[in-house]
């Protein structure tokens, strides 16, 4: 099992978006297992992005990340980092395949409406920077065994 950091981005929230992008990671059958409304402060979004500093995108991206309220969530399943990731589409709507988050809800150049962790190492670093302990649930779903084969013991 993997857990992947999700963020519904400022276009996402104002857009009223969120329900519908939530329903689609539900609708997969992964588990929603942390979820919180933030503003990301400076420092937060500075520490999150500093892979991209120095880039000519590197400011605008910082204040938009930070203009208003963000949804983040802990996302849970096998595979769920890549899973999600497909789900997402390519960075920008403007060439995202249709039938992704990405392609089917944005047309911008710029905001593109959600953030997902890229690899098992990001993911561990971001949901350490945007959960604390605590706040993502081990969550039992009664319905783990019709979303997985168990029968060999692990989730297939
Ligand atoms: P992705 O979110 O698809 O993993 P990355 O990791 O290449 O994309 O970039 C991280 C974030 O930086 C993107 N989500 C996007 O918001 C922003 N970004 C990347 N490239 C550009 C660009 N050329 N112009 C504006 N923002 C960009």
């Amino acid at each position: 099992m993997e857990t992947t950091l999700i963020i519904l981005k400022p276009d996402a929230v104002q857009r009223g978006l969120m329900g519908r992008i939530i329903t689609r990671f539900e609708d997969k059958g992964l588990a929603i297992v942390g979820c919180k409304l933030m503003t990301i402060s400076q420092e937060l979004a500075a520490t999150h992005y500093e892979a991209h500093q120095g880039k000519p995108f590197y400011d605008g991206l910082v204040g938009f990340m930070t203009s208003s309220p963000v949804l983040v969530m802990a996302i849970r399943g096998v595979g769920a980092i890549s899973i999600c990731r497909k789900m997402m589409g390519a960075t920008f709507g403007s060439n995202a395949e249709p039938g992704t988050i990405r392609g089917d809800f944005g047309v911008s150049n710029s905001f593109n409406l959600i953030h997902g962790s890229d690899s098992t190492e990001a993911a561990t670093r971001e949901m350490s920077l945007f959960f604390a302990d605590g706040e993502v649930q081990e969550l039992n779903r009664a319905i783990e065994g019709w979303v997985y084969d168990m029968s060999g013991g692990d989730p297939e």
